[in-house]
């Protein structure tokens, strides 16, 4: 019985015609999405769980750029990068030649067993490229979550305390750990309880809903902290610099170097979370820079090794050196394949010049985008920095927040052929991260499929 299921599912597979090199455009052959999409969809029905969902289920054959192909062959402009990941390009030729040249050479032996020079040549770059002149360590792993637990666990050893704070509107991973450090429970963590504890969220600064200055958002959030947990219980407080999943909140000017402030008064590692917003996203090679931030630990992931899986926690020698011997590592962290892949996106962006493509791309789109707020008052705010950016959408004349409208224009631009992503605690934050490779006339294009979604609404 289940030999024959077996060999059902087997003999279904669709055969998927393979895409030839493509022209740099956006292209629609079919209805979104397509007849070998849909069945592909029904193949993956019957063995992945309902709760791994697809925002857009059109199955991919190749990407380049700032382009992805699906197996019906249509073409979309691709404003998210895989929740931004892609921040050099999909399939960057220098990328693509590094990571194939460590695959022939070696792909494991773990670092922690018997290293290699790539996991060094990361941690070096790490070390130029995050805030700050001080001596610097990184410990690699594979995901962004596990960054957040391996900075916390480093955080509580060396500072020998165990309260972890965060703010409100955060998004930092999946696990345990990072469920009870996130701001929205459904669907990160409704129902998977119990969480861990000691975890206290602050007030964050949200100048579009709360209206208030950096130094008195800052006295807010350190108010907060001091009445519910006390300074000298924190072991760290965890901030993202500009939120990712929260929705692109640009936090007021001196809220940032205020919490820096107080951290470092009270012996407070203060961590910043740049797995959305480091690795060049925002015309720095991380966010912190734009707030003048000189964090004790920084996190890295996505964009780092141009779609492999690695991240990193790189941060001041002393604290990093706190854990013992063998106290941080895990199998593939650091993957020499990843890491070759890092070292050649640190090379890219040197190269390609890309901290300036990411301010050219912020003023196409905020251009852009500030046009199509004079034409529809839904749009409440256009927001962000670099290639990072986010329009809140609202009913009109109020900051009430309008999903129903970033659901609609969402689905609206991927009929037209153009991935746009959700963002914000109440779903009501459209958000654009594009590959830095991407040309000003893609940029226009999507943009004018955005007016056109906002026309139909
Ligand atoms: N910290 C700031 O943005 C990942 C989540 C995608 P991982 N954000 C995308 C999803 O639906 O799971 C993220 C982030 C910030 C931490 C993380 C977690 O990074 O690599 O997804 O574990």
């Amino acid at each position: 019985m289940l030999a024959a299921k077996l060999v059902s599912i087997m003999t279904d597979t669709i055969a998927v015609p393979s895409i030839p090199t493509f022209p740099t455009e956006r292209l629609l052959v079919t209805p979104i999405p397509g007849p070998l999409s849909q069945a592909m969809h029904r193949r993956r029905e019957a063995v992945v769980p309902v709760g791994v969902s697809s925002v857009l289920p059109v199955y991919i054959a190749k990407a380049h750029g700032a382009i992805v192909v699906d197996i019906d062959g249509n073409q979309f402009i691709d404003l998210g990068a895989g929740i931004g990941v892609t921040t050099i390009g999909h399939t960057d030729d220098a990328v693509v030649d590094a990571a194939s040249a460590q695959l022939a050479d070696f792909t494991h032996t773990l670092f922690t067993i018997t290293p290699y020079e790539g996991y060094i040549r990361v941690a070096e770059l790490l070390a130029e490229h995050t805030p700050g002149d001080h001596a610097k360590k990184t410990v690699l792993v594979n995901s962004g979550a596990e960054a957040v637990e391996n900075a916390v666990k480093i955080a509580r050893k060396y500072t020998g305390r165990g309260g972890i704070a965060v703010l409100e509107h955060a998004y930092h991973g999946r696990t345990n750990l990072t469920m009870a450090m996130n701001f929205k429970a459904a669907p990160y963590s409704t129902g998977f309880g119990p969480f861990a504890g000691d975890v206290y969220r602050a007030p964050n600064s949200y100048p579009f809903h709360d209206g208030l200055d950096g130094a008195t958002a800052a006295k807010r959030t350190i108010s907060y902290l001091e009445k519910t947990v006390g300074a000298t219980d924190l072991a760290c407080l965890v901030v993202e610099p500009i939120q990712g999943e929260g929705g692109f909140q640009v936090p007021a000017a001196g809220y940032l170097p205020a919490l820096q402030d107080w951290c470092t008064a009270n012996g407070i590692v203060f961590i910043a979370d740049e797995i959305q917003s480091g690795m060049a996203r925002t015309g720095a090679y991380f966010a912190s820079e734009h707030f003048g931030l000189v964090p004790d630990l920084v996190l890295s992931a996505k964009g780092i090794a141009g779609g492999l899986p690695l991240a990193g926690v790189t941060g001041r020698s002393e604290i990093m050196d706190a854990a013992q011997p063998g106290g941080l590592g895990g199998t593939f962290g650091g993957n020499p394949v990843a890491t070759a892949a890092a070292i050649a996106v640190f090379e890219q962006i040197e190269s390609l010049g890309l901290l300036a493509e990411a301010r050219r791309i912020e003023n196409v789109l905020k251009t852009g985008l500030s046009a199509l707020q004079e034409k529809y008052p839904i749009i409440g705010e256009v927001r962000g920095i670099g290639a990072m950016v986010a329009i809140e959408l609202v009913q009109p004349g109020t900051h009430e927040p309008n999903a129903a409208a970033v659901t609609a224009i969402a689905s609206y631009a991927a009929q037209h052929g153009v991935i746009v992503l959700t963002a914000g605690t109440y779903g009501n934050v459209l958000r654009f991260l594009p590959s830095l490779a991407i040309s000003d006339e893609l940029l226009l294009d999507a943009l004018s499929v955005l007016d056109e979604a906002f026309a139909a609404l």
